[in-house]
Parts: structure tokens; sequence; C-alpha cells
């Protein structure tokens, strides 16, 4: 049974257990009709508790479902008839009550929450709408300005800030059933409230939803449900509550089957894959109480913090006492910065920093667990530092190098047990960043990759196991849009119109924004060691930037312009010559949106199926999740190979090859015209052992 029934008294205790998060099956909708008609008919009961086993209150509808046509009773049905049932229901909420949990708790008549309890209608984050009344009731519960920003944001909020704006009755610091039993008892004494549905909805204007349409649009960057949720809400506010189910149910309906929803569901999944890889089932990660971490420069401070943050003691080793000192003001200053933002309070920023001791002694490392080193991008400097670790560390601790471009089998050559070597690519900031590329040697055991999972786990991080090339998986692509953004501009794309372009497919900023944010010099400096390698990188106008000092934001300019305390940028008539300089005799073509966002993201899929072939990559997913959590790929186009296989393969070979028969890409590779054939990427995954 996955509803059960206890009395406690006059009042019933109806409890789900529909592990692993009480999801609003089929089945389970069906026994919860069931069981209200069957309270309704029970003369002893005079009022309801709705709990949860297990994590978590009900966390929404089953998202497996979506995939297929909708099955009776439908959830907005089983909402109707809880909030229609003559004795009160109560929400007994722990975990999280998410979209359709909410929705039932909407239903009730009223929701008591553990104060460790969060709410929320998360849907957009799915490419839907809630489809079960949650932009009707809630509007009418919490007024509507506070509803917009629930449901189109979709993010949760706690139980304190739930109470603050009326979601919650109570909140309850323990023994959250035997409050929502005592809370139950007294409100079968008193009148009912006012079921939801027979609200009225506090009027707002019309320069209210001229400004929230604006606002909702552009952050949405290309997201459909977000402005359909809005919608909803707005229906809910200017017409009668059945009208505006109806108009809710109509849009769930039509965007549930998207290709907008399919991409969102398809990097829910992957998401919570990620840190389980298959290849790796059965195999023990090691015990992290302890970490370290070699270097406090922004990317070492960055990893400090996001080891703090996930509670572990962090030692950070720095050259000598005076870098040690400006390696803990660094992360003192992501620590200070959380507080101005108020993602944690002094106290906690306080209890961090004290979790993290400074020094310049190796001999500090003796009993730890799992040392990352994060120093300068240079193999000897690096070396040095680990045959300093080799000695000082225990021989079971796991030594990890944070390199972006340098070869992990070299920086690890002559470790003394070289099992424990691997390599973890952090993306800048790194206690914000979710991605962390994985990167195993030739010799790392499988228990140390592992770890390297259950690391990214607690550290809440999306891992992907990378192999080893130049950029592994996310940085190699990232090249490929760089000669991609140059090859534009030399054939008669500008800067604003190539950024304008990959805007609008949906990345938070251009190719040449970012570069100018980062700094030119950081690429420069990569390509210069590739020359020295005897390779032959492509940045013409790049190259050339930085030989007159261009190097961006920090030099107050890069590829634009950038006034004093202004970082909107503009076109710059310096960069403009210099690009015809690089064009000249090469042929120029108009350039609109689309065919550069085609020039850019084709070219990335072609690289990408490469990095498939290779197996640097295991699974097309793995590429989805990198491009998405460490460089901004739109969420809801899936990820890059997701996009990829929903626009069509075939095409996508016929572009590039169009694209290299005027010099502007490579021709397609072997295994995109595999692929094409076959349908789907063909992947190494189910050879790695
Ligand atoms: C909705 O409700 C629409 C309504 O308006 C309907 C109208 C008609 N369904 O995240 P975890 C699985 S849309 C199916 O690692 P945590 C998940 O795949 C829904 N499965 O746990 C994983 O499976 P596995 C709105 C689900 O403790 C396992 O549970 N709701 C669902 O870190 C554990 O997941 C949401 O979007 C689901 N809804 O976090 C809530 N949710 O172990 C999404 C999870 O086999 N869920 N699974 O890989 C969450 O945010 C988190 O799971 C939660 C727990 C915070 C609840």
């Amino acid at each position: 049974m996955t509803v059960t029934i206890t009395h406690e008294g006059t009042i019933a205790v109806v409890t789900i257990d529909n592990p692993p998060v009480n999801a609003l099956s089929q089945a389970l909708r069906q026994e919860l009709m069931e069981v209200v008609s069957t309270l309704e008919a029970d003369a002893t009961v005079s009022a309801v508790v709705l709990a949860c086993a297990g994590r978590t209150f009900i966390a929404g509808a089953d998202v497996n479902e979506f995939g297929k046509p909708p099955v009776p009773p439908h959830l907005p049905e089983v909402v109707a008839s809880i909030e229609n049932a003559k004795k009160p229901w109560i929400a007994a909420i722990h975990g999280s009550a998410l979209g359709g949990g909410l929705e039932v708790a909407l239903g009730c008549a009223y929701r008591v929450a553990a104060a460790s309890a969060s709410l929320g209608l998360p849907e957009v984050k799915l490419g839907i709408v809630p489809g079960a009344g949650g932009t009707v009731r809630l509007p009418r519960l919490i007024g509507v300005p506070a509803a917009v920003d629930m449901i189109t944001g979709g993010s949760a909020i706690g139980a304190g800030k739930a109470k603050g704006l009326g979601l919650v009755d109570a909140v309850v610091e323990r023994d959250l059933l035997s409050a929502a039993v005592a809370f139950a008892q007294e409100a079968s004494q008193r009148p009912r409230p006012q079921p939801l549905s027979e609200r009225s909805i506090p009027m707002v204007d019309d320069v209210f939803w001229s400004h929230t349409e604006k606002a909702v649009a552009a952050k949405a960057r290309g997201e459909v449900a977000p402005l359909r949720a809005l919608a909803c809400i707005r229906m809910a506010s200017e017409a009668d509550f059945f009208t505006a189910t109806a108009f809710e149910r109509e849009t769930f309906l039509d965007l549930r089957g998207s290709v907008q929803a399919a991409a969102l569901r398809h990097v829910f999944f992957a998401e919570r894959a990620a840190s389980r890889p298959p290849e790796l089932a059965g195999v023990a990660p090691r015990d992290i109480h302890s970490a370290a971490v070699i270097g406090g420069g922004t990317m070492g401070a960055g990893i400090v913090a996001a080891l703090r943050d996930a509670g572990l003691p962090v030692v950070l080793v720095e050259r000598d006492p005076a870098a040690v000192e400006r390696g803990l003001a660094n992360v003192g200053q992501i620590f200070e910065g959380s507080v101005k933002r108020g993602r944690i309070t002094a106290d906690v920023a306080a209890k961090r920093m004290s979790g993290v001791i400074g020094t310049a002694d190796y001999g500090a490392l003796a009993d730890t667990d799992l040392v990352i080193e994060a120093v300068f991008e240079d193999l000897t400097v690096k070396r040095a530092v680990f045959a300093q670790l080799s000695k000082a560390c225990r021989a079971d601790a796991i030594l990890a190098t944070n390199t972006s471009y340098l070869d992990p089998d070299e920086i690890g050559e002559g470790l003394a047990q070289p099992e424990r070597f691997i390599g973890l690519h952090f993306f800048s900031p790194a206690h914000v960043m979710k991605l962390l590329e994985i990167v195993p040697t030739g010799t790392t055991s499988p228990d140390v990759l592992a770890t390297g999972f259950a690391l990214a786990r607690l550290l809440g991080k999306i891992p992907v196991r990378a192999g080893i090339c130049d950029g592994f998986i996310g940085n190699r692509i990232l090249k490929v849009t760089r000669v991609q953004a140059e090859r534009l501009l030399l054939s008669g794309a500008t800067p604003t119109a190539v950024d304008g372009a990959m805007r609008a497919f949906g990345l938070p900023m251009g190719p040449f924004e970012a570069q100018d944010l980062g700094g030119l010099d950081i690429a420069a400096f990569q390509r210069k060691a590739a020359r020295e390698r005897g390779e032959m990188p492509f940045a013409p106008v790049g190259d050339r930037l930085v030989s007159i000092g261009r190097i961006g934001q920090k030099s107050n300019g890069g590829w634009y312009d950038y006034q004093l305390d202004d970082r909107r940028p503009r076109p710059s008539h310096t960069v403009a010559a210099v690009i015809a300089e690089a064009a000249a005799g090469r042929s120029q073509q108009a350039w609109d949106k689309t065919a550069i966002a085609d020039a850019i993201i084709l070219p990335m899929v072609n690289e990408a199926t490469r990095i498939l072939e290779e197996g640097i990559a295991l699974r097309a997913v793995d590429v989805d999740l990198v491009k998405i959590h460490g460089y901004g790929f739109p969420r809801w186009r899936g990820g890059l190979l997701h996009y990829a296989s929903v626009r069509g393969l075939s095409e996508i070979v016929a572009v590039l090859d169009r694209l290299a028969s005027k010099g502007l890409a490579d021709p397609a590779c072997d295994g995109l015209r595999l692929a094409a054939r076959l349908g789907r990427f063909a992947t190494p995954a189910s050879s790695v052992g």
C-alpha cells in the first residue's frame, strides 16, 4: 500500500509512502481519491492530516509519466476532492513540497511545515506550468506579486518565508506529526476557512503586468514556460476560478509535450544520474573527512570555499607567509560576498573561515585525506608541488591536480602510489560553478575515481568524467567556439552581431563579451604554449589585440571599448580596423542571427562528436552537462548534443559541409556522418570498465 490511514482520536493521519520522493504517480492519485471518499464517509473522523514517509513531502508529479499520455484520475481532480471534502485536511510538510505536491497542499485547508521544509512550484524548470491549480490558487493565498516570483522563477522558499507570506499556517521546530495532529484537533473545532477556489484574488494594475512581462521575458532568454506561467497567473487574476483553471490545464498539456519540456526533462534526469556513472557501480569511494588546497589564488580560494561550504575542514598551503595571508584574504572575500548577497549570515561566514588553516608548511598535510593542487598552470611548478606532497602526505591520501590545459599524466609522472592521483578540473568561480570535470590518469584506481564523483556530490556539483586531451571536454569545445567566432569576423560579421546572435540562441553572453570579461591574455598564453608544441592555433584578430595591449575589461578594452566605471561593451574602431586588416582579400557575406549561431554551434557539435569517438567523453549526455554547467549553454535546449539530435544530424552534416566548402568550418567528421546515418551518437561508454 502506498497510502495508509491511522487514527489519533478523531484525527485521521493519511501517510503517503512512495519512495524515493513520494511523486504523484497514477497509482498514488487513484489511492488518494479513494482515501478522500473513505474518510468523508467515516463519521469518527473530524479532520485529516496528510503526511509523507521518507525524506520528503510530495515532491511533485511523477516526471517519468510526462513522456506518456496522461491517465486519470488527473491531479486537478485529486486536489479538488481534498479541497471540497467536508472535513478539513491539514498538510504536514517536511522536506520539500514541490509542484503537484504544493498544489495538493494548496487544496488542504491548512499547511503546517517543519522549520527545515521548503515549498515551491518548480514546473517552469521542467518547461511546463503548474497543472493542478497552482497558478490559480497560489495568488489567491499569497497575492499576485509573490506568486509571480515563485511560479515564474521556480525556486523553492523556506518554511519561515512561507509563513511570512501566509503560505503555511504554522512552522514546527520538532515532531511535525504530533504538532500537525494537535493543529488538526484545534482546527476541527473551528469553522473551515473558505477554500482557495472560492476566494477572490487581490487586483493588480496593467502597469504591473507590462513591467513584469518585460522582466520575465528578459530573464527567460528564449525559455517559453516562464511567460506562459505568467499568462496563467494573469488569467487567474482576471477571470473566474474555473476559466482560469481550464486555461492553466490547457497550457500545461500543451507544454508537457513540447520540445523544450523534453529537453529540460533530459537535463533533469542527466543531472541526477551524473554522480552515479554505471561503470563505477559497486566501487566504494574512499572516505574524505579533511582536505587541503595548494595555492590561494582565485581558483584555489574558490575551491577552499566550496570545500568549506560542504563542511570539510581545509588547510590552505601557500609558498610563504605573505602568500598565505593573501590566500586567506581571497577566501575571506568570497565569504564576505556570500554574506552581502544574503546567501549566508556573518556568523556562518565566520565559522566557515575559522575552518580554514593557512600555512606554508607541507608538514600540516600529514593526515589530510584529499589534497587539491591549484597553483599556476606550469608543468614544472606543479610537478614540484607533487614532489613535496609525495613526501608530506599519507600513502593513501588522494592527490588531485586542478588543471585546465596541462596533461595530468605528465603532472603526476614519478609520483609515489600513482593510483591515488587524479585530475579535478573546477570552473571559476569554483564555489559557484556547478561543473567538475573528473580526469583519471592512466594509473588512477577505480576507488579514487569513485571518490572524485563522491566529492562532487558532497560539494553539490555535477561531475563529468573526461579523458585526457588538450582542454578535456569543455575547453576543447570552447576553442572551436572561438575559432568559429573569429572566422565569422573575417567573413563579414561584427563582434556585436556574433555576440547578439549567441545571446539570441540563449547563451548568457557571446564569445567576445565572455573573452573581454575573463581576459584575452589567458587564451593567448595557451596559444603561445600550443605554438611551442608545433601547433598552429587560429586567432589572427585575438592575437593582434593582445599584441596591442587590448586584453579585455581589465585593460579597458578588448573586443569592445569600455568607459571607466561602465562595463557596457561599445563597438571599437580600433578593433574594426584590426578585423578589416585581417580580413583583407577574404570573401565577405551577410550574416543573420541564425546563420551566425549555426556557424558557431554546429562546428562545436562536430568537435563534440570527435570527443565522443575518442572516448574523451563517454556519453553524449556528458557533453550536454559540461556545456550547460560550465559554459552557460541554454538548459532549455537540453545541451549541445541533445540540441543536435533535435535539430537533425543529417541537416547538421549538410550545413557543416556547406560551411566547409567556403572555408568557414571543418567538414563533418566521420563520426558525425555515422551518427546521422544511425540517427544517434555512437558512444564508447559501454566498453569502459
Ligand atoms: C509537477 O509537479 C507538475 C504538476 O503541476 C502536475 C500537474 C498535473 N518524479 O533529486 P534527487 C527522483 S512537475 C519522478 O537525487 P534529493 C530522481 O530522479 C514536478 N522522479 O533527491 C531520483 O531518482 P534516482 C515538480 C523524481 O533528495 C530520486 O528521485 N517537481 C521526481 O537530492 C532522488 O532525486 C519537481 O520538479 C519526480 N518529480 O532531492 C521536483 N523528483 O534515484 C524535482 C525526484 O532513480 N525533484 N525524482 O536517480 C527535486 O527537486 C528533488 O528530487 C528533491 C529531492 C528536492 C525532491
